[in-house]
């Protein structure tokens, strides 16, 4: 019996449609400490959580789901429906795929334990970021950070499986509804986007080993604050404008975190004399953001200190956030260093 070797065609009737993620999750899964599957099997049950909110997100306007739940959350912020249908969809997912012992949620005022007893991973999520811009169809997000459980598999969830630093987490990553649906994730690695087909139902890879430009000219930052900043960013906001840098500020974080990754930027969300502790949450938001900045060439920190290293003290803890371009961040904490020395 006759065997040909297989050749790739190499004709353009038939163009190849790329790297699904299922296949480069499975690729890649030697690269992760303790590969064992699990960690793949839990990004595979994010993504098809994410699939879901996606279509949802897509048809808010043709249905009864935009629009205000009619409570608030732990945040004292108006939880629109698609928050809640978005807590739902990755909850269950990650329920039901079995690898998650529990789930920080923004939409949930406590821990949840998932009655996992196997499972190995502990997950903080903020299932739609800027939702409010949902009803004005704007680009939101899936903000996620993946840690493993430090305490023996199978007991009870303690404190310390959950309030972790940053510097802990073994991946990370978040999922952009904008023109186009994507999902970015680091697990240590390096970081890689793909890019939702729709008619395929499939994550594709688009934007392979993404890199932080090492600096920027544009700035993202809430200026309608700007009299509760302190001196030293009013004058990292003056050199800004001096140099004529592009003010960008999309209201929503994965979005303007989005393309300040790809074009050079910064985004910051500062401690202001009216939120001390700023807006943003640790565990949900600034740690995932961070790890995805570091892993990218780019720098994230509080504004003194790296995020990743902050130890939670609070399960909804707030933090500043200054993360983007590295030299843009060194740039506005030298600028800050002075200014507070002066006071
Ligand atoms: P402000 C959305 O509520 C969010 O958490 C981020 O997505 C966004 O960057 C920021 O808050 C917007 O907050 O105070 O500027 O409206």
């Amino acid at each position: 019996m006759k065997i040909k070797h297989y050749t790739p065609s190499t004709s353009n009737l038939a163009y190849s449609v790329g790297v699904t993620l299922d296949r480069f999750i499975k690729m890649k899964q030697d690269d992760f400490p303790y590969a064992s599957g699990e960690l793949s099997q839990l990004l595979r049950d994010i993504a098809l959580a994410s699939k879901i909110v996606n279509r949802e997100t897509n048809r808010a306007g043709l249905s009864n789901i935009g629009g205000a739940f009619g409570n608030t959350n732990v945040q004292g912020e108006e939880q629109q429906k698609l928050d809640v249908i978005a807590n739902i969809r990755f909850t269950r997912a990650m329920t039901k795929g079995g690898e998650v012992c529990a789930v920080v949620s923004e939409e949930d005022d406590e821990v949840i334990d998932l009655q996992n007893k196997s499972g190995k991973y502990v997950v903080a999520i903020d299932p739609l970021d800027g939702s409010s811009n949902i009803d004005v169809n704007i680009s939101i997000g899936t903000i996620f950070s993946i840690y493993r459980r430090v305490t023996p598999i199978g007991s009870p969830i303690q404190a310390e499986d959950i309030m972790q630093p940053g510097n802990q987490q073994v991946a990370a990553g978040y999922v952009l509804y904008g023109s186009s649906t994507m999902m970015v994730y680091t697990t240590g690695n390096g970081v890689n986007g793909f890019t939702y087909e729709p008619s395929l139902g499939e994550f594709f890879l688009s934007h392979p080993d993404m890199c932080a430009p090492k600096d920027g000219k544009i700035y993202s930052i809430n200026e309608g604050a700007f009299n509760f900043f302190e001196p030293g960013l009013k004058n990292y906001l003056e050199v800004c404008k001096n140099r004529t840098y592009s003010a960008r500020y999309i209201g929503s974080l994965v979005a303007d975190f989005h393309r300040n990754l790809l074009k050079g930027g910064i985004y910051i969300y500062p401690s202001t004399s009216k939120a001390p502790h700023g807006k943003l949450r640790l565990l949900y938001e600034a740690n995932a953001l961070a790890f995805i900045a570091e892993q990218a060439g780019g720098k994230a920190t509080d504004g003194t200190q790296r995020i990743m290293d902050i130890l939670p003290q609070s399960l909804h803890q707030r933090t500043p956030l200054y993360i983007g371009s590295m030299k843009m961040v060194d740039e506005v904490e030298g600028i800050l260093k002075v200014h507070r020395t002066l006071v």
